[in-house]
């Protein structure tokens, strides 16, 4: 199924300025690559006559996750991708991806401008960005109002610690707990954690900490009911996750090793995941997530939005993207009280009883940019960040 071609109105690149800002974490993320506590954030700010669109770059300070960094992202940047943008018009998202085409990968950092560019076009047109997302492809179901939600949980330095914090979550209003696992840090957490909560939405994610040799040892997840184990094997692979999904009952799902609808397309096909996580930075942006969507609900494949420890600026777009009718998995969308405080952006996002988080129906992202949070933020970059770049 290919993009509806629609007659929006266009807007006209006029200039594109890059903030550095530096957001302290609520609380820090410790994963199997590393621990994140203060996140250093490229946003781009593009300017269509009186419009502003905001884009944020998720990479990080360290090529942990994925290769890209802060420093590479600037470089891509400011070298290849603004100038190649400046002053063109823009008539439908995919102009974005032509006009970014001549540079290979970077997809976090291309992410930046193709969701600034959307939210321009969403303005341009007086609808919510969740709306001009709805309408790229033919979708015979409405778009949700508000996203279901859960909570990811880091490595932390006890069982008793993490069964803590999941009460924690638990009473908060989080219906779906995601738990960072990796080698020494698994089975007898997940048996502990079932034997504490027999009932909770429970999932786990690895990743790339494991081989294919360790088929057997996560087998042993089996038993406590997982929503799904997400990327286990390494980041680059898809073929070896089909081996490992033939030797495990819990449903695999990508994340890492997912760069396109196509990644998608052939994941499916070999039966190497069940699930997909959808981050559209790590796609390009919202037009590649968009595809992706499509993919997912054309074949009736359980999907969810990941999350980034994006700012405000990030959830936004994600929170659009998740509220596609496709997307049937709680996604990785906490309040904005889990992640930064303040955030960059207001208003805040709240969690519902219900474990939902409500879509901005106004124009645009629905978020604001807070000019003198984003020059407080910015003035402690030269101290810390300084030198990654
Ligand atoms: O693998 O999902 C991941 C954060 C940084 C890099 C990778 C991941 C994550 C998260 C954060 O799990 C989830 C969130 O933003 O709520
Ligand atoms: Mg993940």
């Amino acid at each position: 199924m290919q993009p509806v071609e629609r007659n929006l109105n266009p807007i006209t690149i006029e200039a594109i300025r890059i903030h550095k800002v530096v957001m302290p974490l609520v609380e820090p993320l410790r994963t199997s690559f590393g621990i994140e506590a203060i996140r250093p954030v490229l946003l781009v700010e593009v300017r269509a006559g009186a419009l502003v669109g905001w884009g944020e770059c998720t990479a990080a300070a360290e090529p942990g996750y994925c290769y890209e960094t802060v420093g590479t992202a600037h470089h891509i940047l400011t070298k290849f991708l603004i100038p190649a943008l400046l002053g063109q018009t823009i008539t439908r998202p995919e102009d974005t991806t032509r006009l970014m085409a001549e540079v290979r990968g970077h997809p976090l950092t291309k992410a930046a401008l193709d969701s600034a560019i959307w939210d321009l076009l969403a303005q341009a047109n007086g609808v919510a960005l969740a709306d001009l997302l709805w309408g790229h492809y033919v979708l015979d179901a409405p778009r949700r109002d508000r996203v279901t939600v859960g909570v990811s949980i880091g490595i932390q330095p006890t069982i008793d610690e993490t069964l803590a914090i999941i009460s924690k979550r638990l009473g908060q209003g989080y219906r779906r707990i995601k738990l960072k696992i990796k080698p020494g840090w698994d089975v007898e957490l997940a048996a502990e954690v079932r034997r504490t909560f027999p009932d909770i939405m429970l999932m786990l994610d690895a990743n790339s900490a494991y081989t294919l040799a360790d088929a057997a040892h996560l087998a042993k997840l089996d038993a406590f009911n997982l929503l799904m184990l997400e990327q286990p094997l390494a980041h680059d692979d898809i073929y070896e996750h089909s081996k490992l999904q033939a030797q495990i009952a819990t449903p695999i799902c990508l994340d890492e090793s997912i760069l396109s609808a196509n990644d998608v397309r052939l994941a499916l096909e070999i039966g190497a995941c069940r699930i997909i996580n959808l981050k559209p930075p790590r796609v390009g942006g919202l037009t590649e997530a968009a595809a992706i969507h499509q993919v997912c609900y054309e074949h009736g494949v359980p999907l969810w939005i990941g999350g980034m420890l994006e700012t405000g600026v990030g959830r936004a777009q994600n929170l659009a993207v998740g509220s596609l009718p496709g997307v049937t998995l709680p996604s990785d969308l906490s309040a904005t009280n889990r992640y930064y405080d303040p955030d960059l952006t207001e208003p805040r996002f709240e969690l519902n009883p219900d474990s939902t988080i409500d879509v901005p129906a106004v124009a645009g992202t629905g978020v604001t940019v807070q000019p003198e949070r984003l020059a407080a933020f910015a003035a402690e970059w030269d101290a810390l960040f300084s030198g990654i770049m």
